[in-house]
């Protein structure tokens, strides 16, 4: 008996991954790694310092620089990201969002937000939807980035409910990973390729309704 959500936010809500993307992208540059879709994609749900070292480790220079230069990399990486969302608004939300959020508050669900990002509550806040995710997992205090089933557990304890009686939703592998390891019922948005290992698959945000869930579920 499913009674609440755990919403992943970058690639869920809103179209934020191709900010992430591009900021990461403009980096890799920088330290001369060659960007690729894969490593795009590996980016994915990743926190900030983890994505960095991955960026590294693809190029070979994990030994190449101090905690101290990473960090400014990291920074500045950010600056460009939100950079890139200035300006940004509710046109941003992802097709079928907002009718989706608001057919859960009218059948009252419980929602929660696991978001691997420090800059969720701004980014809601410019969505226009915080009031929706007053329950949120806050990232500084995980000890484990996904796909550690950490953050997705952490997501149904805030709403005071079982994993069993919560959805995950996610957008990358580490995050559909994180979801089944917390035992909930997960829903993959995109790539079914990629995303074989959740439980129900949509290609994109505007399959994302109740009916189109439930009818998943009945098979
Ligand atoms: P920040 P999600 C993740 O958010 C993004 O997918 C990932 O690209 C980003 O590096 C990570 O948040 C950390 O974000 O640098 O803003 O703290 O998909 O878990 O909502
Ligand atoms: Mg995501």
């Amino acid at each position: 008996n499913i009674k609440g959500f755990v919403f992943d936010l970058d690639g869920v809500i809103a179209d934020t991954s191709i900010y992430h993307s591009k900021a990461w992208h403009q980096l890799a540059d920088e330290l001369g790694v060659k960007w690729s879709d894969q490593l795009a994609d590996d980016l994915k749900g990743v926190s900030r310092m983890d994505s960095l070292e991955l960026i590294l480790k693809t190029g070979g220079k994990q030994n190449d620089y101090t905690q101290e230069q990473k960090e400014a990399y990291a920074a500045k990486k950010n600056t460009n990201y939100l950079d890139l969302l200035k300006g940004m608004d509710a046109t941003a939300i992802l097709p079928g969002i907002s009718d989706f959020l608001k057919d859960l508050a009218k059948h009252n669900y419980k929602l929660s937000l696991a978001s691997a990002s420090k800059n969720s509550p701004f980014v809601l806040k410019q969505l226009g939807l915080a009031d929706y995710f007053e329950k949120k997992v806050d990232p500084a205090t995980l000890k484990h980035g996904k796909p550690d089933p950490e953050i997705f557990a952490h997501g149904a304890e805030v709403l005071d409910l079982k994993p069993e009686e919560c959805i995950g939703i996610e957008d990358a592998k580490v995050g559909v990973e994180s979801i089944n390891g917390a035992h909930e019922t997960s829903i993959g948005i995109g790539d079914p390729k990629i995303l074989h290992e959740a439980d129900i698959n949509f290609e994109d945000t505007s399959k994302l309704t109740l009916d189109n869930i439930e009818k998943a579920m009945e098979v």
